[in-house]
């Protein structure tokens, strides 16, 4: 994460950003950055990034062709920010799941509107934060008062996101998240996951049951499983490898469709399985995470070259 020592000067105001611009998406607002040595869309709506290219390459990140650009919509693709809590409400700890009121997976924050607080740019790179208050506002979805920030920070090396959480009720908060990032590949059948070769694991797809992994990770059809496991992983394709190294985090769910329930997911082209997988930095299952009155917790991840 960058230092406050060596943060880009800060810019005040869009008339004065170089490289970062406003921009319409079909209905929803969004912030394009195009730096001479990189490009990234993120969108108010959920914190959401869905591209960052360093200059002359391909997007590092996969979104959905298919991808909808609505209020309340999740865009399917890019990284989504599941807060604050990620999966199925009931699948979450008691702890977590007696905040939840909403019946909707991976929280609220990823359709929210976000708030603009900050844009630094200068030769290198370029940083951006937001933030939801997630106040009284979300009481339909949620029993709790906390603060999110997400700062985004682009750059040749790769771009890194975090989320922190700050507590902001009396009484001890209970949450999970993860930031799910959608990665490309050319074939999926020849692509895998190095770093998780001995960790446990829950297999969502068998009840639940805890599994150990064996070696990397292959994909042959609909995988979804949250790893013990935080360590930094390296995703290899027949494109390339991309490395993720993760902070405050003790949990990894690595996630494809398969057909079967690529076909019925929304915003997802029926083959769309075979061009891409997830690889999501969590605190999700054992890994959540309790704050006390005041404190705050930080989430991130660097998607960076191997
Ligand atoms: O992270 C894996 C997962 O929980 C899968 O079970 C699948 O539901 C995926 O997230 C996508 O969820 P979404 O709500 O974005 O369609």
């Amino acid at each position: 994460m960058s230092e406050s020592s060596n943060k880009p000067p800060l810019s005040l105001s869009p008339g004065q950003w170089s490289f970062t611009r406003w921009q319409t998406i079909g209905q929803l607002e969004a912030l394009e950055v195009h730096h001479p040595l990189f490009e990234a869309t993120l969108f108010l709506q959920g914190a959401h990034l869905t591209r960052f290219a360093p200059k002359d390459e391909p997007d590092w990140l996969w979104l959905s062709p298919t991808a909808r650009y609505q209020p309340g919509k999740a865009i399917r693709g890019g990284i989504p920010v599941c807060w604050p809590w990620f999966g199925d409400p009931d699948k979450n700890p008691p702890e977590v799941r007696k905040r939840i009121r909403s019946a909707s997976a991976h929280g609220f924050a990823r359709t929210a509107l976000w708030k603009l607080e900050d844009v630094r740019e200068s030769a290198h790179e370029v940083e951006i934060c937001l933030s939801l208050d997630a106040n009284e506002d979300f009481t339909d979805d949620w029993n709790g008062h906390a603060l999110a920030l997400m700062t985004f920070n682009f750059s040749i090396r790769g771009c890194q996101l975090a989320l922190t959480t700050t507590n902001l009720s009396t009484e001890p908060l209970a949450f999970s998240q993860a930031l799910h990032t959608y990665l490309p590949t050319p074939d999926v059948s020849r692509s895998r996951v190095l770093g998780l070769g001995t960790s446990d694991y829950i297999d969502t797809l068998k009840d639940w049951e805890y599994c150990v992994q064996e070696g990397p990770v292959y994909f042959a059809g609909e995988t979804d499983r949250i790893y013990q496991c935080g360590e930094p992983l390296t995703v290899v394709t027949p494109a390339g490898s991309r490395k993720l190294t993760a902070v405050g985090s003790d949990s990894t769910v690595v996630w494809n469709p398969g057909p079967g329930k690529a076909a019925r997911l929304s915003d997802f082209p029926d083959a769309a399985w075979q061009t891409m997988l997830c690889v999501e930095t969590a605190n999700a299952a054992g890994d959540y995470r309790v704050l006390n009155e005041g404190q705050s917790h930080t989430l991130g991840v660097l998607i960076g070259r191997k």
